[in-house]
C-alpha cells in the first residue's frame, strides 16, 4: 500500500525561446506527469533533471491537480505569487526540493491557499515562486511567504504580486506585500 498525499499534484514543463506574448505562452505548456502518493512523488523527483541543469528559458510548474499553472485559471485569477530570486545557484537544487516537499507534504501554514510552485531558469537569474489563491487574504498570504523564507533558509526580502496585474497587462505589476 502506498502512502497517500493530501492532494494529487501535476508537474508541467514549458520552454520559451526569446520573447513570448501571453496568447502563445499556453501552447508551450505541457503536463508531464501526476502523482498522489509519497512513493510516486519520489519516483518522479528522483528521475527529474535537476533545476540547476534546466535549459535557460524553461520552467517547472508543480500544481495541485485540478489547477492549471496559468494566471487565468479560476483558482489563480484572484491570487498571486511570492517570488524569490535565486542568489546562490549552488543551493538551488536543494531549495527547490525543500519547497516542493513542503508543498506536497502540506507543511506550509495556510497550505490550502497554495495552488502550486514554479521554477524558472532565466538568463537574468533563476526564480522560485509560490502561487496562492486569494491575494486579498493578507494573513494567509503572509503565512505562506513567511514559511517560504524559512524553508528556503533565506533572509532576503521577498515580494508578492497579484496575477490580475499581469492578466490586464503583462508589463505592469505591483508588489502587494513584502516579508
Ligand atoms: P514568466 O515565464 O512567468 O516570467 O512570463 P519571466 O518574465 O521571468 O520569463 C513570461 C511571459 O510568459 C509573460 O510575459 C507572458 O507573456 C507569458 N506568461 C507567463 N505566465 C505564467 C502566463 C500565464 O499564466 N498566462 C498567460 N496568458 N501568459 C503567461
Amino acid at each position: 500500500i502506498k502512502h497517500p498525499l493530501q492532494n494529487r499534484w501535476s508537474l508541467w514543463y514549458d520552454y520559451q525561446s526569446g520573447k513570448i506574448n501571453p496568447e502563445h505562452w499556453v501552447d508551450s505548456l505541457k503536463k508531464v506527469i501526476s502523482f498522489d502518493s509519497v512513493e510516486d512523488f519520489w519516483c518522479v523527483f528522483n528521475n527529474l533533471p535537476n533545476v540547476s541543469n534546466l535549459k535557460q528559458g524553461s520552467s517547472y510548474h508543480l500544481f495541485k491537480d485540478d489547477i492549471e499553472p496559468k494566471w487565468e485559471h479560476e483558482s489563480n485569477k484572484r491570487g498571486g505569487k511570492w517570488f524569490v530570486m535565486v542568489k546562490d545557484k549552488s543551493r538551488c537544487d536543494n531549495q527547490w526540493l525543500q519547497s516542493v516537499m513542503a508543498c506536497v507534504g502540506e507543511t506550509f501554514d495556510s497550505s490550502d491557499e497554495i495552488c502550486g510552485i514554479v521554477y524558472n531558469s532565466r538568463k537574468n537569474g533563476d526564480k522560485i515562486s509560490v502561487w496562492t489563491k486569494t491575494a486579498q487574504d493578507e494573513k494567509a498570504t503572509r503565512d505562506v511567504g513567511n514559511c517560504l523564507k524559512k524553508i528556503l533558509e533565506i533572509d532576503q526580502t521577498i515580494q508578492y504580486t497579484p496575477h490580475e496585474d499581469f492578466i490586464r497587462s503583462s508589463k505592469g505589476s505591483k508588489n502587494l506585500y513584502e516579508c
